[in-house]
Order: structure tokens, then sequence, then C-alpha cells
């Protein structure tokens, strides 16, 4: 649907490297509407609930010591199919994987250094925007270029 949404989140990697403009971009110019956003410095309490799927992976200690390596930028993006086609944006979770054209795919080369993150389902979603944005919430408005990009 049209109001789909799908947490996004720059990394820290993506922060100290200046692909915040860029990424913002794309999905300003594939015609995703912003309904949050924040520059952001989570706990690891924080970062352990947004990643606790993974917690039995040995990767789960250095995972969260990289997200703790500085702000990142949170971010939901709204409309037609929001999650799948921003999963396609980001590429596959291993930049060596990903797709030129892609975020991961022209911007990243390691697993650990991926750049971006972005939900896998519409549940996770929710969930992820809830843990991210539940106390401030999310934006409500038209976006003026809607009638241009949705038949
Ligand atoms: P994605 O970020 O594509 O949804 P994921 O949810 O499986 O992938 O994993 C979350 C993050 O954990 C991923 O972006 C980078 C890190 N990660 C995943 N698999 C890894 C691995 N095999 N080695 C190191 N880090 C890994
Ligand atoms: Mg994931």
């Amino acid at each position: 649907s049209t109001t789909e949404q799908t947490y996004i989140m720059i990394k820290p990697d993506g922060v100290q490297r200046g692909l915040v403009g860029e990424i913002i971009a794309r999905f300003e110019k594939r015609g995703f509407k912003l309904v949050a956003l924040k520059l952001a410095t989570p706990s690891k309490e924080h970062l352990e609930e947004h990643y606790k799927d993974l917690s039995s992976k040995p990767f789960f200690p250095r995972l969260i010591e990289y997200m703790m390596s500085g702000p990142v930028v949170c971010m939901v993006w709204e409309g037609l199919d929001a999650v799948k086609t921003g999963r396609a944006m980001l590429g596959a979770t291993n930049p060596l994987a990903s797709n030129p054209g892609t975020i991961r795919g022209d911007y990243a080369l390691q697993v650990g250094m991926n750049v971006c993150h972005g939900s896998d389902a519409v549940e996770t979603a929710k969930a992820e925007i809830e843990l991210w944005f539940g106390k401030e919430g999310i934006n409500q408005y038209k976006l003026a270029s809607s009638s241009w990009v949705y038949e």
C-alpha cells in the first residue's frame, strides 16, 4: 500500500563518511515520503533490543560495538511497498554481494561496515518504528509531489 512505512537507519560509518545526504536523496528521489528523522546516539540496551533476533550470533557483540561507535540517522520512509523496496535499495547484507546501484553496492565492502539498515518485513518495521520513534511519533502530511508519483 502507498502508506506502508519502513525504518531506515544510517549507521555510524555512513554518518562519518558523509553519506547522509546521498542516502536521504535516494529515498526522496524514488518518491518516498519522509515521515520521521533524527540523529541519535542510542544506548547499548536500545541497540540490543533493535538487534535482539541476532543476540545468539557470534558477531553480535561486535555488531553492537560498531553501532555504538558514533551517532546514527534514524528515519521512517513511507510509500508504495516501502519495506521491500527499501531493502532492494539497500542491497544484500554483505556489500560484496550487493549490486552496483544499491546503497551497499555503491558505498561499502564489508558486512561489518555496511552503512545502512532497513526493516526486513512489515511487522518488523512496525516494531522498529515503535522502538525508535514511539515517544515522539510520526509526522502526518500530504507530500505535494505525490500526485506526480502515484497514478
Ligand atoms: P540486514 O542488515 O541486511 O537486515 P541482518 O539483519 O541479518 O542483515 O544482520 C544485521 C547486521 O548484522 C548486518 O547489517 C551486519 C551484521 N551482520 C550480519 N551478518 C553478519 C556476519 N555474518 N558477520 C558480521 N556481521 C554480520
Ligand atoms: Mg536485518
